[in-house]
């Protein structure tokens, strides 16, 4: 079935932030942000920005009614600068004009004498500074140290991966529209409504029960608008309570690029021991996360680092630690994979590290060591393992061992092209890892014609989320999707929601849904009992918009028994909620159950290396992927193929770059690079897993959202392998592997 989006989406009728119809007497925000990445705030000059055409009012720290304060996690986000700022772009002063133009103008004029302070880029230098946002988290199992005494090989190694820029296609914004006695309608692109409405109470001093946030949809998150959406917000919020008007701000792509947070950089070290028979007996890493200037998402990002550090893999004895390390960048934030793609990158390269030094395959090494039923990852929980089954399957209908002597044969026989394939096995954990944020609600109306309106927590962002919980309506109501309609996210509709996240939105509204329409029905059973003549509810279904006894269709109409239902004044409303069973997490030991299930998979990356130009081709990436079985497979592939091609862009040509002064170089689309329709694989190629395996998903419709991306970190690994059947060498394992990089590697 299709997106239900699909059709508005095509024709330009799909409403966004910016769609939205604005109230007469709207005004427009613009920040002022800093120009330098640590400095001390001397004075600043307001006037000749206040006497700029059409202003109404310049903002600043000391206006605010509320707290200067938005951090989520740790108090440590000031909404504007206030005394010193932290990084370049980080808000400092809000214009507020009568127009976007009049705004930008004033924005522009204001001017701030900031005295610099010393900047620090590099999360080593902050942890050698001993500046860190949270103390060291650390995994530990079995005994390394031990474990390394035994070990036949043992190999140490570092490497290095950059941040990768969200570019969701519509960027952050906020409108705030003044409501009755003073309280206030947002209108977000967020992923995290409730968060938005938290950080506009706290700088407005409302109560929560004051504040409506509302979304309709989003032209992307990717995890970028999580917990960045907030600080939009919480600026239309503020001028609109201090003018007593409406304020709408959406940014223009470089204000976005420049002033928001990105996937984490981190820089790690890693120690590998190997049996004789490549069995990986021990695994110690450390890892060094570029939190930027302040906390954001950055703890839970470490802490899905260090449950993704051995991928898909068995290792008895891991010691990981990571350090959260505060640096003069733009806070860095959620990214599809939360943490998860870099811890994988890091035992992948020990895997290939110690395959080049063994002169074996890495994928000899990565099969020996995948994770099997009932083995424990270290963090204690038991693995219902399909890492197996995946590799085997993927293996057995793309067989790798052709697909390598493809390209041996034509490595023989080219000189200055040369093809490189890779195995990616992924395993992703499925829940949020802080177990308080997997619950959900799900407010479900019948009304008297039959038609089906849902509200959730969930946004939807592209990933279809909306289609999904239709879907989940119309099946236990037994209707057509068109039946049912799916509402915007709202607080007022459902309160205390948790971010669209995770992966989990679907699995987590998806149930409460369920639930609340599975209530709807048994009382609707009841009602109809008497009138189709039958004894107990077991008898009784629906399908088709019709009531069947036993199986056999009846002349009762849905619409006639939901009529029925509210003459006999049964409530045809249900709000419900939803907690993910049996799960937890104690960070005293380190060690629980965190995860309601694991989504494993495997891929084969081919790539093709132009050796002279060091340009290279993505020939295909083919996987096998565990999706249970899929609710909706156009939606699901889509996603899978999405994933991929954001996956493959971090690893080989999107390449954020700061200078030493901490100031964003990449910061438009002339200089940072995303994949295109050229540089997508020749060929996707998706197998579902075969499992019959029970889950916690939505009608065993597994979560798809984040794992295939890390399909992608296969084409370093195959532009690795292509690289070095040209010339012998080593290149450092240091993401992104642009093809300048890949040529200074060949000469
Ligand atoms: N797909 C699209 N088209 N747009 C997005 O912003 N975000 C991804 C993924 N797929 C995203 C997307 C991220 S980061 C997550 S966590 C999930 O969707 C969230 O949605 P879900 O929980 O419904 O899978
Ligand atoms: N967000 C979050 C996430 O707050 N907690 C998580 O565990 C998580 N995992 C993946 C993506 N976003
Ligand atoms: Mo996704 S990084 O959980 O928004």
């Amino acid at each position: 079935m299709k997106n239900i989006d699909s059709k508005s989406h095509v024709r330009g009728e799909s409403v966004y932030l910016d769609d939205i119809p604005v109230v007469h007497g709207t005004l427009f925000a613009c920040v002022f942000d800093s120009p330098i990445a640590h400095g001390k705030l001397r004075s600043m000059d307001t006037s000749e920005a206040e006497n700029s055409e059409g202003v109404f009012k310049v903002i600043t720290a000391k206006d605010l009614i509320g707290e200067n304060q938005i951090g989520g996690i740790v108090p440590d986000e000031p909404l504007l600068a206030d005394g010193e700022v932290h990084f370049a772009g980080q808000p400092i002063a809000i214009a507020v004009a009568a127009s976007e133009e009049f705004a930008r103008k004033a924005a522009k004029k204001i001017k701030a004498e900031i005295e610099p302070l010393e900047v620090v880029t590099d999360p080593r230098v902050a942890a050698a500074n001993g500046d860190l946002i949270v103390p060291p988290k650390k995994f530990v199992m079995g005994d390394t140290a031990a474990a390394f005494a035994g070990c036949k090989y043992v190999f140490e190694g570092r490497t290095e991966q950059n941040g990768q820029e969200h570019l969701y296609i519509e960027t952050q914004g906020a409108y705030a529209v003044p409501t009755e006695q003073g309280g206030l309608k947002l209108y977000s692109s967020t992923q995290g409504p409730t968060a938005v409405q938290r950080a506009v109470c706290s700088v407005t001093s409302l109560a929560m029960h004051e504040v409506e946030v509302d979304v309709q949809r989003l032209g992307g998150g990717f995890g970028g608008k999580e917990d960045q959406a907030n600080a939009w917000a919480a600026i239309c919020a503020v001028a609109s309570q201090l003018t007593k008007r409406p304020v709408k701000y959406a940014l223009h792509r470089m204000e976005d690029m420049r002033m928001t947070g990105k996937r984490h950089p981190y820089s790690s070290d890693f120690k590998i021991g190997l049996d004789k028979n490549l069995k990986i007996v021990a695994y110690e890493a450390s890892f060094y996360q570029n939190a930027g200037a302040s906390c954001d998402l950055s703890p839970p990002v470490l802490e899905r680092t260090l449950f993704h550090c051995t991928n898909s893999y068995f290792i008895p004895n891991v010691t990981a630690t990571a350090y959260c390390c505060r640096t003069n960048l733009p806070p860095n934030t959620a990214f599809r994979g939360f943490g998860g793609p870099q811890g994988m990158f890091v035992i992948e390269s020990a895997i290939a590290h110690a395959a080049e030094k063994l002169g074996v395959t890495a994928a000899e090494i990565q099969q020996k060591n995948l994770i099997d039923d009932g083995d424990e990852f270290p963090y204690g929980q038991l693995a219902e393992s399909d890492a197996i089954t995946s590799w085997s399957q993927a293996d057995a209908k793309y067989d790798f061992a052709h697909l390598q002597k493809d390209a041996d044969d034509f490595n023989a026989g080219s000189k200055y092209f040369k093809k490189g394939v890779a195995m990616m096995p992924v395993c992703f954990g499925i829940s949020f890892t802080k177990t308080p944020m997997n619950q959900a609600r799900s407010l479900v109306h019948v009304y008297t014609d039959g038609s089906v309106a849902v509200s959730t927590g969930a946004v939807e962002m592209g990933q279809g989320v909306n289609t999904k919980m239709a879907q989940v309506a119309a099946k236990v109501f037994g209707l057509g999707i068109g039946k049912v309609r799916v509402h915007t996210t709202n607080t007022l509709r459902i309160a205390n929601t948790s971010p669209t996240a995770a992966s989990a939105a679907a699995d987590l509204n998806g149930k409460a849904t369920q639930i609340a329409c599975e209530t709807i029905r048994d009382r609707l059973f009841e009602v109809a009992l008497p009138l189709v003549e039958a004894e107990t509810a077991e008898a009784v279904t629906l399908n088709d918009g019709f009531v069947y006894r036993n199986d056999e269709k009846t002349s009762l109409t849905w619409q006639n028994l939901v009529m029925e239902a509210h003459l006999q004044r049964v409530s045809l409303s249900e709000h419900s909620h939803y907690a993910t069973p049996g799960i937890g997490f104690d960070w005293t030991t380190a060690k629980g159950h965190p995860f309601a299930y694991h989504v494993y998979g495997t891929a084969i990356v081919g790539v093709t290396v132009d050796c002279l130009r060091g340009r290279y081709e993505v020939d295909y990436v083919k996987c096998c992927h565990d999706f249970g079985s899929s609710m909706n497979t156009a939606v699901d592939n889509g996603q899978i193929e999405g994933g991929i091609v954001q996956g493959l862009g971090w690893v080989t040509m999107e390449e954020v770059v700061y200078d030493t002064a901490g100031k964003l170089r990449s910061n438009a689309l002339s200089t940072y690079k995303v994949p295109d329709i050229y540089s997508i694989p020749k060929e996707i190629a998706i197998l579902p897993l075969e499992t019959a395996r029970e889950n916690l998903a939505i009608f065993n419709s597994k979560a798809v959202g984040e794992p295939p991306l890390m399909y992608g970190i296969g084409a370093y690994f195959a532009i690795r392998k292509a690289v070095r059947a040209f010339k012998d060498c080593s290149p450092e394992f240091d993401l992104p592997f642009t093809p300048e990089k890949v040529l200074m590697n060949l000469y």
